[in-house]
């Protein structure tokens, strides 16, 4: 039954449009008559000097039904021969760079075979190669070849490769474009310090662009970001996008992060930015512009707990008045909530500015008035309690610039030494503005 099926397959099949040379069975002393499809099916090809077309050729090796391996692919200068009539043995599904079919073909199978002198004699063999011949479209990226009969696909060949191999050494080809597409700048706008476990927002914008010759091109602009030890970043996965890049027109993208310190002290992130081509028939003559680095560091604070105005619960900073005090407390790890040890005698007096929190953000507020710590065992956030450990009085004049009305916490931003060397530390307590 499957033999009648085929010889009125056969029938209808005038032209073979796919070349196939099998591979020898092993051993078989009728090999060469097994290897060669009818030649009466084989339509002689039309060689024309002027004809632009090209066709793409993958060589494939069958080792089952279901089961190929790529051996090489390549473009040809010649034209693929049409499809149509082929058997539905095989159905090959060409994709663009979208992934979108921009054509569908039968295909004859390597794996079939029938022996001369008897056309009605089909063998399936164990294993054979066979090339298949498409047409060439600039925007072609895969190759699907599926067993119809089966509906499995055998394997999905990458003919980006071959057309970037082509364009290279046809850059006159008009098919094959040519952009130099660049990754300009890459630039990281971060806080001036982050807490130790409180999410900073760092936005990245890159600039990316195409210097021709030829354009717009549609570009595929890749950005990953690399943290070092002692910090997170989200989102981690590498992003895609696409743009479509004019000549002269550079276009920057913006993309946002959460890091959060998980270490005391400078920490770095580096964002790389890089831009390909998105199909595979534009080439970019110079690659060393397409990827840029910049590296983000990152200062993490260690949080620490105030006493503003030891003895007031209420803290009234009076922005005309005069000094106020605050007690930075020495703590133990995990007291009041902070993760680390601080000891506060060992704070830099030089290092200190107090302010809002959007002020010293911005590198602002006002420094310590004396110049140095005083040491002593101020009183603890319940304003009663002194713990008998020293801790460092601190004071500041602040004025409008440094608080407003407002506002509700003023905070110290400075250096201490830590076990491992010199820390920024930043702590806040609230207050009450009296204007
Ligand atoms: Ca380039
Ligand atoms: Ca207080
Ligand atoms: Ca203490
Ligand atoms: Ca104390």
């Amino acid at each position: 039954m499957r033999r009648h099926r085929f010889r009125s397959l056969f029938a209808v099949v005038t032209m073979v449009v796919l070349t196939l040379v099998t591979a020898p069975l092993r051993g078989s002393a009728d090999s060469s008559r097994l290897d060669d499809p009818d030649p009466a099916t084989i339509p002689l090809p039309v060689l024309d000097d002027d004809d632009p077309a090209k066709a793409v050729v993958a060589r494939v090796t069958f080792n089952s039904r279901t089961q190929a391996t790529v051996d090489r692919t390549s473009v040809s200068l010649q034209r693929a021969h049409t499809h149509i009539g082929d058997p539905p043995i095989l159905k090959l599904s060409l994709r663009d760079v979208d992934g979108q079919v921009i054509d569908r073909m039968n295909a004859w199978s390597p794996l079939w075979a029938y022996s001369h002198g008897d056309r009605e004699r089909m063998d399936i063999k164990q294993s054979g190669s066979g090339s298949f011949i498409v047409p060439f479209s600039p925007a072609l990226s895969t190759m699907t070849i599926t067993d119809t009969a089966l509906n499995k696909d055998v394997v999905t060949v990458d003919v980006k490769p071959a057309i970037r191999t082509f364009c290279v050494s046809h850059p006159s080809d008009p098919d094959c474009l040519e952009s130099d597409l660049s990754v300009d700048a890459v630039e990281p706008r971060a806080p001036l310090f982050a807490v130790l476990g409180k999410p900073v927002t760092v936005t990245v914008a890159s600039t990316v662009a195409n210097a021709g010759p030829d354009g717009p091109t549609d570009a595929q602009v890749e950005r990953t970001v690399a943290a070092g030890t002692g910090v997170t970043v989200a989102p981690s996965a590498p992003e895609t996008t696409e743009v479509a890049l004019a000549v002269g027109t550079p276009r920057r993208l913006e993309k946002t992060y959460t890091v959060t310190c998980t270490q005391p002290g400078a920490r770095t992130l580096d964002f790389t930015s890089a831009v390909a081509p998105k199909r595979a028939s534009v080439i970019d003559p110079q690659e060393a512009n397409n990827r840029r680095t910049t590296r983000l560091t990152l200062d993490c604070a260690v949080p620490v707990t105030l006493n503003i105005q030891p003895g007031s619960t209420e803290n009234p900073v009076n922005l005309n008045g005069s000094t106020l005090p605050v007690a930075a407390l020495t703590t133990r790890a995990g007291e009041y909530g902070n993760p680390l040890a601080f000891d506060a005698t060992t704070i830099d007096a030089a290092s200190l500015h107090f302010g809002s929190p959007s002020v010293l953000l911005l590198g602002g507020g006002v420094p310590e008035i004396h110049g140095r710590i005083h040491p002593e065992d101020s009183l603890e956030p319940d304003e009663v309690t002194r713990d008998r450990d020293l801790d460092a009085v601190l004071h500041f004049r602040p004025r409008s610039e440094t608080l407003t009305a407002t506002d509700t916490s003023g905070c110290v931003l400075g250096r201490f030494t830590g076990p491992g060397g010199p820390l920024s530390f930043y702590g806040c307590d609230k207050v009450t503005i009296i204007p």
